[in-house]
């Protein structure tokens, strides 16, 4: 049974005056300045924040939190911007070791776990690499399609899209025009780190620019194909970085309504350039900052319906914390994944939904798995693995 969500908001319970007068506006439904999100990047009153932020997500969703069962795919670690990506602990120059690129039959082999039934989307992101074209992805949706119809395909990054435009010498949109013909359903949100442009040349030097980021998202979402956008924090981001950042997102949210959730995603500093530049080894991000992240997120982009907690990165245990700070969204069961865990994430390949609905229950929340477009399929009770609504 869903009970009646409990959306009353308590100011009084705030100690910090700045942030209560943050928390008027939003209990007015009014819009954040970049001033308000910088306050709440540093408002030493967290449990505020958390406040604030789970009575916004509680006036959208009540008390549902949705997951998806998905499956995550990378078809090859051979990126060219291994040396300049310094962040990234994933990529390989061609002949490095432990470079590798699947063959077809390797990603239709490793998808073959969606033959259970149970996955609903195929989450396929790689590196940038010089034989990964348009016909590569396209064969490989094409396959994908034919042998599980009935699986989303969310894929490719707006840095990828932009890669395939350049080596096969036609237009973002053409690309995916092509992609979207051979089953390409809504693009995930990477590739985006930090706008700002210090940060991306520190980080990210030569990586598609932000404006270009945002354009091929703008350029899907006129296409109607929906997509993700995320923030890649705690390194040398400031908080003004942040906020420019979001704004950025804000900005386009406004104009294409295309997003469809907003992940922040927390650095991982092991076998990467940057975390022994940083001498960050072993040290990630802290769970004050990943709640602040989430729950800022939820605030500012007032005009997001889903804030994702991605647990493979945070932890199970923080992203259960996260639904009290805004969060309404877990990523799902995803099977087997390379990227954080190459640098240094330490959680599991993958959850089953029993561990997933533990984690949604006992965080007094009512599960809901959802579909890619963040439709509800079936709503679980609160205490037993059978599903009472569909
Ligand atoms: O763009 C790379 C990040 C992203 C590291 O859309 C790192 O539903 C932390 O975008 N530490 C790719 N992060 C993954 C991604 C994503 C993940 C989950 C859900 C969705 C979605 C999208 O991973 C990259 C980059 O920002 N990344 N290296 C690292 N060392």
């Amino acid at each position: 049974m869903t009970r009646p969500a409990d959306t009353s908001l308590d100011l009084a319970k705030i100690s910090d005056r700045a942030l209560r007068a943050v928390g008027e506006k939003v209990g007015s439904h009014q819009r954040l300045s970049h001033a308000d999100a910088e306050l709440l990047f540093t408002s030493p009153d967290l449990l505020g924040v958390g406040m604030l932020a789970d009575y916004a997500n509680r006036r959208k969703h009540g008390d549902i939190v949705t997951f998806a069962a998905n499956q995550h795919i990378n078809p090859t670690n051979v990126c060219y911007l291994r040396k300049t990506c310094v962040f990234c602990s994933f990529a390989r120059l061609p002949k490095e070791e432990g470079a590798y690129h699947y063959t077809l039959d390797q990603v239709f082999a490793e998808a073959e776990t969606a033959a259970n039934g149970l996955t609903k989307e195929f989450h396929i992101v790689g590196g940038l690499d010089m034989k990964a074209g348009l016909q590569y992805y396209s064969d490989m949706f094409r396959g994908l399609k034919a042998r599980h119809p009935q699986v989303h395909i969310k894929a490719l990054t707006a840095v990828e899209i932009a890669h395939i435009s350049r080596i096969d010498k036609i237009s973002i949109e053409d690309v995916l025009i092509a992609l979207r013909e051979a089953g390409l359903d809504t693009l995930p949100g990477g590739g985006a780190e930090v706008f700002g442009k210090g940060v991306r040349m520190a980080i990210a030097d030569k990586k598609l620019a932000a404006e270009d980021w945002i354009d091929v998202h703008r350029t899907a979402h006129r296409l109607g194909i929906r997509s993700n956008c995320t923030m890649l924090y705690g390194h040398v981001e400031s908080i003004e970085d942040r906020v420019e950042h979001l704004s950025m997102l804000r900005d386009l949210q406004d104009e294409s309504h295309g997003f469809l959730a907003y992940i922040p995603l927390a650095y991982h500093p092991d076998n990467n350039e940057l975390g022994i530049e940083l001498g960050r080894q072993g040290t990630a991000t802290t769970g004050f900052d990943d709640l602040r992240n989430l729950a800022v997120g939820r605030l500012f982009l007032d005009n997001f319906e889903h804030i994702k907690t991605h647990w493979i990165m945070v932890t199970p245990f923080l992203s259960q914390t996260s639904l009290a700070f805004g969060v309404n969204d877990l990523e799902g069961t995803v099977v087997r994944e390379k990227i954080y865990h190459e640098a240094g994430a330490h959680t599991a390949q993958g959850l089953s939904l029993d561990e997933i609905l533990d984690l949604i229950r006992s965080a007094g929340k009512t599960p809901a798995e959802r579909d890619s477009f963040y439709n509800v399929l079936r709503v679980f009770d609160r205490t037993s693995t059978v599903a009472v609504a569909a």
